[in-house]
This record gives C-alpha cells, sequence and structure tokens, in this order.
C-alpha cells in the first residue's frame, strides 16, 4: 500500500504552492507519496556491459592518452538509468582502468574507499598502498583503504586491466570528499611484497593489535586462495537455492566486511545449477570469473561469460543459471545500509 497519492490540486492549492516557493518552502503533500515509497524505487537499470566490448574501448583510450597524462586512465561503467551520473549503482561508482607496459598511475589519496578486482593482466603489474606494492593478478580482490597514498605501475610486457569499486556517490552524498596528489609519482615503499598477508592473513594477528581503522589489513584477496577455498568447501554440496555456495569476504579484525563501505562476495554455482529467485536492498556489481550462464534480472535476461559485468538494482528480483561450474565475484554497498539498519532481503520462496 502506497502512503496518500497526492491530494487533487486546486487553483488556489498552485497559487498558494507558487507563492511559498519563494520563501523555499514546499507541500509535501504534494510530494509524499514519491519521496517515502512503499518499495524501493531506484532510478538504476538492470545491465550488463561484455567485457570482449569495453576491452576495445579501453585499449583505444590507452592510444589516445597516457596513464600519467589522465592520472588514472578509466572509462565509468554509467548505469544506463542514471547517465552522466558516474554511477554504476545509485549509490556506488565502477570504472574499468588501463595501465599500459612501462606506465605509472601517479600517488594520490582521497576519501573515498577503492577496490580493484582485476580482470586482466599477467601478474606483473602492481598498486602499492601504505608503503607496500601488491602484484595484481586475475581474480584478485585488492583494497585502497580511504585516505591512504596510492600508485600503480606495470613493469610487465602485458596491460593490466581492472574493475575498480569506489564510495563515490556515498562521499557526495554527504559531501565528505577531500583528496590531494602526493607530487611523487610513487610513494616510498618500506614494506616487503607480501608483507600483510603475512601478519594478518594467515589466522595471525600482533598480540597487541587495536588498530581502530574500519578497512581490512589485508590489502590483497588472492584468487588464488579464495578459488582453493571455495573448491575444497564444495565437497559437502551445501548449496543455499538462492546463492549456491556464497561466502563474503573478511575484516580478519573481527570477521566484518573487508571494507566499512562496500561489501565483497564470492560465490560458486555448480554446472547446472539454477537459482531461487532472490532479491535485497544492496544493489550489485557481478563480475563471472569463471564459466558460462545465464541471469534474470528484473524483466531481462543477460547471457554472460568471463570478465562481464552485471548490474542488479535494489530490490530487483534476480536469478541465476550456470551452464558450467561458475564462480561470481560482486559488491554492493550492504556493509553501510546494515550499519545504518535498511538493509533487507527477500527470498522468494526459498
Ligand atoms: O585508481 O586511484 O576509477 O582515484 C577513480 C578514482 C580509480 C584510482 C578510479 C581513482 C582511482
Amino acid at each position: 500500500m502506497s502512503l496518500t497519492k497526492a491530494p487533487e490540486d486546486t487553483p488556489e492549492r498552485r497559487a498558494y504552492r507558487e507563492k511559498i516557493a519563494r520563501q523555499n518552502l514546499s507541500p509535501l503533500w504534494t510530494v509524499l507519496s514519491d519521496l517515502i515509497t512503499p518499495e524501493p524505487k531506484s532510478a538504476c537499470r538492470p545491465h550488463m556491459w561484455r567485457y570482449g566490448e569495453v576491452r576495445d574501448t579501453l585499449m583505444e583510450a590507452g592510444r589516445l592518452i597516457t596513464a600519467r597524462e589522465a592520472e588514472r586512465r578509466v572509462l565509468i561503467l554509467e548505469n544506463p538509468g542514471m547517465p552522466g551520473e558516474s554511477r554504476v549503482t545509485t549509490s556506488l561508482y565502477a570504472g574499468l582502468q588501463l595501465v599500459l607496459p612501462g606506465e605509472i598511475a601517479p600517488s594520490h589519496r582521497h576519501s573515498q574507499s577503492a577496490l580493484r578486482f582485476v580482470m586482466e593482466g599477467s601478474g606483473g603489474a602492481h598498486t602499492s598502498v601504505n608503503g607496500e606494492k601488491t602484484y595484481l593478478n586475475v581474480g584478485d580482490f585488492v583494497i585502497t583503504p580511504p585516505n591512504c597514498w596510492h600508485d600503480h605501475g606495470n613493469e610487465s610486457g602485458d596491460p593490466v586491466i581492472w574493475l575498480d569499486g569506489l564510495d563515490v556517490p556515498m562521499v557526495q552524498t554527504f559531501d565528505t570528499s577531500f583528496a590531494e596528489p602526493l607530487g611523487a609519482d610513487e610513494q616510498p615503499i618500506d614494506k616487503p611484497v607480501g608483507y600483510s598477508n603475512a601478519r594478518y592473513g594467515a589466522n595471525l594477528m600482533p598480540v597487541d593489535y587495536d588498530d581502530t581503522t574500519l578497512t581490512s589489513p589485508i590489502f590483497s584477496y588472492p584468487y588464488s586462495r579464495t578459488r582453493e577455498a571455495l573448491e575444497e568447501m564444495r565437497a559437502k554440496e551445501e548449496w543455499d537455492p538462492c546463492h549456491g555456495l556464497k561466502m563474503r569476504y573478511a575484516n580478519p579484525k573481527d570477521g566484518g566486511f573487508a571494507m566499512p563501505t562496500i561489501g565483497t562476495f564470492v560465490q560458486l554455482l555448480p554446472k547446472g545449477f539454477s537459482s531461487a529467485r532472490y532479491r535485497s536492498t544492496d544493489a550489485a556489481v557481478i563480475v563471472p570469473v569463471e564459466g558460462k550462464g545465464r541471469s534474470r534480472i528484473g524483466e531481462q535476461t543477460f547471457e554472460w561469460g568471463p570478465q562481464d559485468i552485471l548490474v542488479v538494482p535494489s530490490w530487483a528480483w534476480c536469478h541465476h543459471e550456470a551452464d558450467e561450474d561458475a564462480v561470481l565475484f560482486s559488491f554492493s554497498d550492504r556493509p553501510a545500509q546494515l550499519k545504518l539498519g535498511y538493509w533487507r532481503e527477500d527470498r522468494g520462496n526459498a
């Protein structure tokens, strides 16, 4: 049931509305049912970008501008329901970033949290965060926490392409954006490669760890380890009717989400899996890493393969089918919604 529909407009009421607009006032009764909707009413639309097509366009940008000149050579994935707004969903930004062999994307820092999901490359490109270099392999999930210097480089002979996910629209909503360049290409490196994963990613924590940062101290969740874990877990065949085998990337400090505003997930759908329908209030960006299948999102069906990028809007019904064993990476604003008490899900009848 909707709240009261807008009452009838009369000449008197229209005149009143126009008069009070000069005082920067407006009658709630004309907009109430649009403001406070019975369920999410999103401008975000279901969509899919085919990796092969956006990759060609991104490589063209590689001939048009350098990473240095662009600062970040990125094609923004714009949701077709919100053109020009740099949003992939209502609350999140996504882009595809290209760093060519020998290039550097110079160091800067900003309030926005970023995740990288590596789409392509031979493992010889890196991003540096907090004085530590992390090498980027296909399927790795890598974090840039808020306000940390970060620069990217590619010492390999092959292009590296990754998906960026940032909480740009959330920061816009709160008007909390700060950003600055370092003024040097690269930040000083004072830790060996793999340092954070050794210190925080081996089911060990420093005995007096009391860091209050909200982001996981692990910068990189390598795909090799994630994939192996999924494979070992599948032995039990406990497939959730909606999700198959779905896991959440965790902060080793407390088991919470790896990032404060963006939740990241990975799921395995076995060959032949056909999910029960599902919806939740956190719009999601999904990247199939392996396998082929199709997803019905709202009223549309998308046939996907590796590295395609899909958008599921808030509260849109979603149904997946896997023709082969499939691994899906996804991210959404779920941690923010949970903290604010907004999140809801609907498992259909499952
Ligand atoms: O790599 O630092 O897609 O600052 C957008 C803003 C990437 C980055 C984006 C950024 C970056």
